[in-house]
């Protein structure tokens, strides 16, 4: 079990050729390059045979989680080596991050003076304390009061659908390599297909963060159980609709449940090639697939897959994304270390969309610390965690346009993955707290205001005008975003682009209606993040109806009748008599007023 400097060496030396060298002269942002070029080479380094226990072992007898200070990147390459499980996969220079290692691992790390704290001194004992509860009856106790194996959650998903049949329906994304379906619940009122914005809270991507899949059942319980009973759950489903998939990667979830699995698997569960299982399915997406802290090694626990997309879980859950172009927002949950993280999380580079990102995303946090007094760090994930290429909500956000990103839940390493029950709800309802957070504040986002100029949109036979003002919120609206769409007696929706004329007001035209005709119409505004409608974001538009009567050119008194009144109008206008009511209509005194006396007065003149 021991490491020597000299296998250091061997190492480095072995390590590609290409690598830039450090320079002691580098300018500080070159120097961060440098050392995350100095990092990925670390990680791609295949880890060799040291004789430390293999992950997928099913016990742990021995083994630590241990929270190291990684002065170097040759600290990272000694601890990758003694270790090939990181629970925090925050990899920097500079900080901490913690490792399940064995006894000798930590014995190394003393013997190296590599600063280290053990958090986790009896992680078996753990584990076999929540087996040990796990297989206790649970009849007649709270769904929330422990963690629920795959069967659970789809019983629980089943359930609420047939408690409210008109909220809740199944939905799924695709299947995994091993055949299980994705599934999913859709909450709204409205039928599927109604236009209306859409957010999506999905976990369990990594199987063994158990705190995500409670949490995702808890948002997805709230907004069953509380629709019409808590406030702000009943006004953010009058205007949108809810996704929420708690299991993205169901044979990895199964894996950590099952007899002859293991309890802290992360990855799916596709063979490899021998013993070898497993990619990283939040590694797999093409937004910066192969990038910085992701692996083409195929054991590592951030193996990326051959390919973007290589895996069909991250196949079905982008197909599905992808067939709801209505999503604005996104949060993938994740434990642990209690972090709110926006893209970009491929690179440091500030995403365009910052300032919005931060609107929201600040907010969420100071909700989060609301509910428990719990401080979530929160930034974007590139620079607030470090770089992993190939992530869900990269891709969420970077090729759909939703408002994303990874909520790492509790705790900050007192348990990590193995969470005690009495964590669950208090977790579930601050993490809840940012859900909601986000889709109040994206919402409340209207970038639209109603004024109608003076006597607008009243009058028959005359087009009129709607003038709007916008008020920007959350992000900008995009160009020819404020956009006029009616629709005249039901038939297709015709749109204008609504026109600039200062002060933030727009202006269209709505055509001229006639007599008996209805014109339905509403205004829709769109920002990178959600598309607003006035009346509100609900399928509703105005309507206008002409109020003037049909027009007939021979109805001369415009009593909405041609009769023998008119017609004594007529004669007593061309000189007939002098007053309408006594004047000799009939005639050709055949006893009515018809066409005949028309063309008899035709004749006559
Ligand atoms: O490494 C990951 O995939 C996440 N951490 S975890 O410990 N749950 O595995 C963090 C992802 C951070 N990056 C993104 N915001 N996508
Ligand atoms: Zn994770």
């Amino acid at each position: 079990m021991n490491i020597s400097f000299l296998t250091v060496v061997v190492l480095l030396a072995l390590a590609p050729p290409s690598a830039k060298p450090q320079t002691s002269t580098s300018a500080p942002a070159s120097q961060a390059v440098v050392l995350q070029e100095t990092v990925d080479k670390v990680l791609a380094v295949a880890p060799v045979a040291l004789p430390i226990d293999p992950i997928d072992m099913a016990r742990f007898d021995g083994d630590v989680v241990v929270r190291v200070s990684i002065r170097s990147a040759q600290d990272l390459m000694l601890v990758n080596q003694l270790s090939d499980d990181m629970w925090s996969h925050h990899v920097g220079i500079g900080g901490d991050a913690d490792f399940r290692m064995s006894q000798a691992g930590v014995d190394t790390l003393q013997r190296l003076g590599i600063p280290y704290r053990i958090t986790i001194p009896d992680l078996q004992n753990r584990i076999d304390a929540e087996q040990t509860r796990l297989a206790q009856p649970m009849e007649g106790l709270a769904w929330f009061s422990d963690f629920k194996n795959l069967a659970a959650v789809n019983t629980r998903l089943d359930e609420m659908v047939a408690a409210f049949p008109n909220l809740v329906s199944i939905v799924n994304a695709g299947t995994s390599i091993q055949g299980r379906t994705i599934r999913g619940i859709r909450i709204s009122r409205y039928p599927a297909g109604t236009v209306l914005p859409a957010f999506i809270f999905t976990g369990t991507l990594h199987a063994r963060e158990w705190a995500s899949t409670m949490t995702t059942m808890w948002i997805a319980d709230q907004f069953v159980e509380n629709n019409t009973i808590d406030p702000r759950i009943a006004a953010v489903l009058d205007s949108a609709e809810v996704f929420v998939f708690p299991v993205q990667n169901p044979d990895g979830y199964e894996y950590t449940w099952a007899t002859g699995g293991n309890r802290l698997w992360r990855k799916n569960r596709r063979l490899i090639s021998g013993t070898t299982y497993g990619v990283d399915l939040n590694r797999n997406w093409s937004v910066g697939w192969g990038g910085s802290g992701s692996s083409g090694t195929t054991s590592s626990e951030t193996y990326r897959g051959t390919v973007a997309f290589s895996e069909p879980e991250s196949v079905g859950m982008r197909d599905f994304v992808i067939a709801h172009p209505n999503l604005v927002g996104h949060i993938d949950f994740h434990s642990y270390s209690q972090l709110w993280l926006w893209p970009w999380s491929y690179t440091t580079t500030l995403s365009p969309d910052q300032t919005a990102l931060a609107a929201v995303g600040n907010p969420m946090k100071t909700a989060i610390a609301a509910v428990n007094g719990k401080n979530y760090t929160a930034g974007p994930s590139g620079s607030t965690y470090g770089l992993t290429g190939g992530c869900i909500d990269d891709w969420t956000y970077g090729n759909q346009g939703i408002m994303s990103g990874t909520i790492e839940v509790r705790d900050t390493g007192t348990y990590g993955f193995v969470m005690p029950t009495s964590e669950i709800i208090p977790n579930a309802k601050e993490n809840f707290a940012a859900a909601m957070t986000m889709m109040e504040k994206l919402l409340a986002s209207s970038p639209i205001t109603i004024t109608l100029a003076p006597g607008s949109v009243v009058a028959d036979n005359t087009a009129s005008t709607v003038e709007i003002q916008t008020v920007p919120v959350v992000s900008t609206l995009i160009t020819n975003g404020v956009r006029l769409k009616w629709s005249l007696n039901g038939g297709s929706t015709q749109s204008a682009v609504m026109a600039s004329i200062g002060s933030n007001k727009y202006r269209a035209s709505l055509p001229a209606i006639s007599c008996a005709s209805q014109l339905s119409w509403f205004v829709e505004a769109e920002t990178k993040f959600i598309i607003t409608h006035a009346p509100l974001n609900k399928p509703t538009s105005f309507n206008l109806t002409s109020t003037n009567p049909c027009f007939n050119p021979a109805d001369l008194n415009f009593d909405g009748t041609v009769n023998s009144a008119d017609l004594g109008l007529m004669l007593t206008s061309f000189g007939v008599c002098p007053v309408p009511t006594n004047c000799p209509a009939d005639l050709d005194h055949n006893g009515e007023v018809n066409s005949a006396d028309v063309g008899a007065l035709l004749v006559e003149y």
